[in-house]
């Protein structure tokens, strides 16, 4: 691997139905590596992992974003606003055939709090006409500062690539997160760690906030074929670590028993979860860590 490999992780967001698989199916084609299914509602998944000899994209889906009709709770808000501020990008797409929606509007309220760029893909150009097109464009421009607006056929394959080579040129240096043959069925990092974030977010709500990350510091099978994962939680303050760990570690033992139970939902094996509090003052503003946890902020 060169010193200057990209990497990144790239939200696909928008309403059922707009070609989001589709244009997953036609970027990872036969690299695809589909999560388990049994992930639920409020995580994100990784879709798809796309591999070069420059690059690495992680495509993930964030589902939460994808329910307008229902009143999603706070938790769910702030799952879907935390994954989409810890994204390097973030793909908005519509259906050019359908226009602009309710459940666009929710999306694009969301968006107004988050601070990464956001890419507004038109798919399905290919049932429009290019006077349709523009309209589109110009409406959508006036109700949110996108990146850049990109029209493409997710089915037909056309300017896909164009919004691949806009993408890579964005990505920051990073390291190849997963190897180039990810397959399905592999423990997936990055998904276990957020599900233990999860938990900790869903307990400790007020006390702690977005200063925290979850580090996945191995993960093996032992003898009895039992999954053995070992993580870390990072706090920036001691006396966030003490809420973590909790009257006689109640605290931390909750997380982890949750949290042990949704990993061997997702990997459909047993496991054995050892959960570790750290502190690392000011992490979030230490670029070699924030590099360490896998995050670009
Ligand atoms: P998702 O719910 O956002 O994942 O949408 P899907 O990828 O499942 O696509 C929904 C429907 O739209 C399917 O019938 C696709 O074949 C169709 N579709 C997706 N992309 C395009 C496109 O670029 N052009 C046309 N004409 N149909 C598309
Ligand atoms: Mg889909
Ligand atoms: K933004």
């Amino acid at each position: 691997m060169t010193n200057n490999f990209k990497s990144g992780f790239i939200a696909i967001i928008g309403r059922p139905n707009v070609g989001k698989s589709t244009f997953m199916n036609r970027v990872i084609g036969q690299k695809i590596a589909i999560m388990s299914d049994k992930a639920q509602t409020t995580r994100n998944k990784i879709q798809g992992v796309l591999t070069t000899k420059e690059y690495q994209m992680i495509f993930i889906d964030t589902p939460g974003i994808h329910k307008p009709k229902h009143r999603l709770g706070d938790f769910m808000v702030q799952v879907a606003e935390n994954t989409l501020n810890e994204v390097d990008h973030i793909l908005f797409m519509i259906n050019a055939d359908e226009g602009y929606g309710r459940g666009d509007q929710y999306i694009i309220d969301l968006l107004q709090k988050i601070k990464q760029p956001v890419y507004l893909i038109i798919n399905k150009i290919d049932k429009i006409q290019p006077e349709k097109l523009m309209q589109l464009i110009n409406q959508y421009k006036d109700f949110y500062e996108f990146e850049e607006i990109i029209p493409i056929s997710a089915l037909e394959g056309n300017n896909v690539d164009h919004l691949l080579e806009v993408l890579a040129k964005q990505l920051p240096e990073g390291p190849q997160y997963y190897p180039e043959d990810q397959i399905t069925d592999h423990p997936e990092r990055f998904v276990i760690s957020e599900l233990i974030r999860e938990k900790v977010l869903h307990h400790t709500k007020e006390e702690i906030p977005h200063s925290i990350a979850v580090v996945i510091e191995n993960i093996e099978k032992n003898e009895n074929d039992k999954l053995l994962v070992q993580a870390t939680i990072v706090t920036e303050r001691s006396s966030q670590k003490g809420i973590l760990i909790g009257k006689q570690g109640g605290m931390l033992k909750k997380i982890g028993q949750q949290s042990r139970r949704d990993i061997e939902a997702l990997l459909g094996s047993k496991v054995y979860l050892e959960l570790w509090v750290k502190v690392k003052k000011d992490w979030r503003n230490k670029q070699n860590q924030l590099h360490e946890y896998g995050f670009r902020l």
